[in-house]
């Protein structure tokens, strides 16, 4: 198959979705299977095990890779899963820089896990300056950036930074999970290695937890899998079939999130109960041409202050109804959380207050139902406060 002229949308459907060649079957076989027979010592037909590889698992690395326009693909039982790896295959004592504002369990493992066995520093990303300082002081591996951010929705200059990267001889890292490769191509703005948490968009129906990685340089991928294969978090063939089903829909569900999101920030901004609204779609958004430019959408997540105390964001988070009140992100359900007793409840109050996640900080990942329907429900949940 031409796969490299293939647009996005086709490609989710047919790369690694190829019908089985044995049974004409259109929808690939799940090789739930532990163990591969083989004809003699070491004479097989490329697979052993299932923790080392497994073809339900191959078939969506090759779909991932293709997405991201990258040579190699990686999956991993969870985002954590492969962020884990990526840190493990830096040499002990390296430096790493890591944007102030990501994911709780990101921070997490950056501040209980690796800070054991690297030097970590958090550093605004979002200022080139601050990046360049940094690379020239601390001398880093690793520069770790996820943009937009979790759950601030600042925006990187991809390209600038990852440039900045290079010239210092650090690694980077483009967490792409809130934008998905349909709407953001970390690797061909210059990052070196892009990653996922599948838990969200990619698979997009809260049903399974996984991550992925893509990178064009073969060391570090082979690096990875070498410690994917001797660590043990590889992800189960039926997960990973999972989500090869999920991705088929992934560019109809972008458009659909991002429509939907457009809506719902401007229903919010208008809003007297609301003090301010964080989409990078807006105008009022900081940093909108900069995602203009390195974006080809704006997602489907927002990030609002409401007018009052946490007595009033636990209100409102009791009150709404269709959207669900639960951590996690990206499904076609809309679902609403509390970043602060949360997704960022690891972070220590002072750091996340400096980072702007207080208490009257909600996070909204709006779905792709009738969005008349999410607007009345956020309508009728604010009347209450
Ligand atoms: O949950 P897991 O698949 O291990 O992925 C971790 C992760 C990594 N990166 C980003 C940007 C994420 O948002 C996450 C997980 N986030 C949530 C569960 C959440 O509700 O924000």
């Amino acid at each position: 198959m031409a796969k490299k002229k293939m647009n996005f949308a086709t490609k989710v459907i047919h790369v690694g979705g190829h019908p089985d060649k044995e049974t004409g079957a259109i929808m690939p076989p799940i090789y739930q299977t532990t163990t591969f027979v083989q004809e003699s010592p070491g004479k097989h037909k490329g697979y052993e095990y299932s923790r080392s590889h497994n073809p339900t698992r191959t078939r969506l690395e090759e779909c991932l890779a293709s997405l991201e326009e990258a040579k190699y693909a990686l999956v991993a039982a969870s985002g954590l899963g492969i962020i884990s790896l990526i840190l493990h295959s830096l040499p002990k004592g390296s430096t790493i820089l890591c944007g102030d504002d990501v994911y709780g369990g990101t921070y997490r493992i950056l501040t209980t896990v690796f800070n054991d066995i690297h030097d970590i520093h958090f550093i605004n990303t979002t200022d080139p300056k601050e990046v360049e300082q940094a690379l020239k002081s601390l001398k880093p591996k690793l520069l770790w950036l996820e943009t937009p951010t979790n759950p601030m929705l600042k925006i990187t200059d991809i390209k600038k930074v990852t440039a900045l990267a290079k010239k210092y001889k650090a690694l980077s890292v483009v967490d792409n999970t809130f934008m998905s490769s349909y709407f953001q191509k970390p690797l061909t703005l210059g990052a070196d290695i892009v990653m996922h948490s599948m838990t969200k968009y990619l698979n997009g129906h809260s049903d399974v937890v996984g991550g992925c990685m893509m990178t064009n340089n073969k060391t570090i991928h082979q690096k990875c899998w070498t410690l994917q294969n001797s660590m043990g978090p590889s992800q189960s063939p039926f997960d990973s079939w999972l989500v090869l089903r999920g991705l088929k829909t992934l560019a109809l569900r972008m458009e659909a999130h991002q429509k939907n999101a457009l809506r719902v920030a401007r229903f919010l901004e208008s809003h007297p109960k609301v003090e301010k609204v964080i989409y990078p779609g807006l105008k009022s958004h900081p940093d909108y041409r900069l995602a203009k430019k390195q974006m080809s959408g704006f997602g489907g997540m927002i990030t609002i202050l409401l007018k009052g105390d946490l007595k009033k964001s636990k209100k409102f988070l009791e009150k709404v109804k269709l959207f669900a009140l639960a951590e996690s992100l990206g499904g076609v359900e809309s679902l609403i959380e509390h970043p602060a007793i949360m997704t960022h409840h690891s972070i220590p109050k002072v750091v996340r207050e400096e980072i702007g996640i207080l208490d009257n900080l909600v996070r909204l990942s709006v779905g792709v139902e009738d969005c008349d329907d999410l607007i009345d429900d956020l309508d009728n949940a604010l009347k209450v406060i």
